[in-house]
């Protein structure tokens, strides 16, 4: 039986108590491992003064987990600079926020070269090969040069934007060029598809054949939405067991009759937190009587902080919090609770169960799990009701969701009025529609589609056009 190589930035290595929190990549890729023997490869997290040329390797059961140590220019260069804070804002439609630098640039590409030279020597010939979002996009051009031909496939986590906003970022075609060196391209919806498959044929004259199937001069790939899912059961067993948690049961305790709104995210600008707390202003300027009523709450671990606009992200987002509680509130009842720290899953997923609306408005997002994590929370006979920005990967699917712009505060402020007035049959077949699809398309769903897709695909090897094809 094929073994599965997955490889990513960041490797999530199990600790040996079985404890520690899971993230959603994690507990994605520990699924797929449970049907294949395998590899899971790329970046420790650790800097050292010279770059690893062979990777540290921990085995953990059925996984060997295979760890590259980075030089603190290459994360400079490769992670920070270039895969941070240039393609990021790019690919979240952020022209203006993009900061391209050569040396940058440089950098990303000698790092996946690196990754390249010490994985081909790991890669057995029958293997399936994953790759994993936009640090890694050129790993397979690579690999391909160092002569290998397993199938390779690619997932794209984060949105894929259009011809006319990924143009603007230098070395664009290179990028182009380097994805269709990969068999099976995965991004998160129809929209990210259709996008990449524009950038194909308009930047580099490649043909759009029938369905997912792209041709560029003498091979093929193909481009397809995967919708990544959460563990459904796993975060509604959590929700369940939460009342008993010594933060949810003080949560409980604080709100006393009033109501829950929450909002879950990184500190990143794609999130529009901002913006969501204006909202938030503007829902309580139009609708006096609810001052003191509601309690929103914005649980925000800060990311990527050594990146100079997120440190601005970071200083704008307590400003707006400061004015808008300091010209709302009232002795007894602040109207914005903010923190910044990171809590375990099972309080995630108690305060979701709490909150009567649950708020996820980012500007761009590729999928947006903490939308899917929100329904599954939810109590089946007085569950809450999500507002959702239509910008988010997650909008194509959960259309039960009350669908927003969030450039438009005045909207964001009546969905919010909405959703905390919307009776419960509603709420009730709002959520059901929404959970069914949740669970139709749960994590494990995804990763095997995907990889039964790239196993079972034409085009083995480098994906060149078949005799007769
Ligand atoms: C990228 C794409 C795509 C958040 N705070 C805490 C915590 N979290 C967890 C959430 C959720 C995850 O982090 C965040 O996932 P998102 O999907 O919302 O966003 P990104 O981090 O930007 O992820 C995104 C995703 O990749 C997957 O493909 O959906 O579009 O941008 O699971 O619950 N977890 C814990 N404590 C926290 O305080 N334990």
């Amino acid at each position: 039986m094929s073994r599965l190589v997955v490889v990513s930035n960041r490797v999530a290595v199990p600790d040996p108590t079985g404890k520690g929190a899971a993230g959603g990549l994690a507990v994605a890729l520990r699924e797929a491992f449970e049907a294949y023997r395998g590899i899971w490869f790329g970046w420790s997290g650790k800097v050292a003064a010279q770059p690893s040329t062979q990777p540290k390797i921990v085995n953990r059961e059925r996984v060997q987990y295979a760890l590259m140590d980075l030089t603190s220019l290459d994360r400079q260069e490769y992670y920070n600079g270039f895969a941070n804070r240039a393609l990021w804002p790019i690919m979240h439609y952020r022209i203006g926020l993009s900061e391209f630098s050569r040396a940058d640039y440089a950098g990303y590409l000698r790092v996946n070269r690196s990754f390249a030279n010490a994985l081909a020597q790991m890669v057995q010939p029958d293997d399936l090969v994953w790759v994993h979002d936009y640090h890694l996009i050129p790993l397979a051009a690579e690999l391909r040069a160092l002569g290998i031909t397993n199938r390779i496939g690619y997932f794209h986590h984060i949105p894929w934007p259009a011809p006319e906003v990924l143009g603007t970022l230098p070395g664009s075609r290179e990028l182009l060029r380097a994805i269709t060196d990969y068999n099976l391209i995965g991004v998160q919806t129809e929209r990210d598809a259709d996008n990449l498959r524009r950038c194909l044929v308009q930047e580099l004259g490649a043909v759009h054949r029938k369905g997912d199937v792209v041709e560029l001069g003498n091979h093929q790939t193909r481009v397809k939405g995967f919708p990544i899912g959460i563990d459904v059961r796993g975060f509604e067993q959590a929700a369940l067991r939460s009342s008993s948690h010594r933060l949810v049961r003080q949560t409980t305790a604080g709100l006393g009759s009033r109501r829950l709104i929450i909002g879950v995210d990184r500190l990143d600008y794609s999130k529009g937190i901002p913006e969501r707390m204006e909202s938030f202003e503007r829902f309580l300027v139009g609708n006096p009587d609810q001052r003191g009523q509601v309690t929103y709450l914005q649980i925000t671990p800060t990311s990527r902080s050594e990146v100079p606009e997120y440190a601005t992200l970071s200083r704008e987002v307590n400003e707006t919090l400061g004015r808008i509680n300091g010209s709302l509130g009232e002795p007894g009842w602040v109207p914005i609770h903010y923190v910044n720290s990171t809590y375990p899953r099972s309080v995630l997923a108690g305060l979701h169960r709490l909150s009567r609306v649950g708020l996820v408005t980012p500007m761009r997002d590729g999928m947006n799990l903490v939308a899917k994590e929100y329904v599954a929370a939810q109590n089946p006979d007085d569950p809450g009701v999500l507002v959702l920005s239509k910008f988010a990967g997650a909008a194509e699917q959960l259309t039960d969701a009350l669908l927003v712009n969030p450039n438009d505060k005045f909207e964001v402020a009546e969905a919010i009025r909405d959703a905390l007035y919307m009776g419960r049959d509603e709420r009730i077949q709002r959520w059901t529609r929404m959970m069914g699809t949740i669970r139709q398309t749960d994590v494990s769903w995804w990763a095997s589609t995907f990889l039964k897709d790239l196993a079972g695909g034409k085009n083995a090897g480098r994906p060149r056009i078949q005799v007769g094809v």
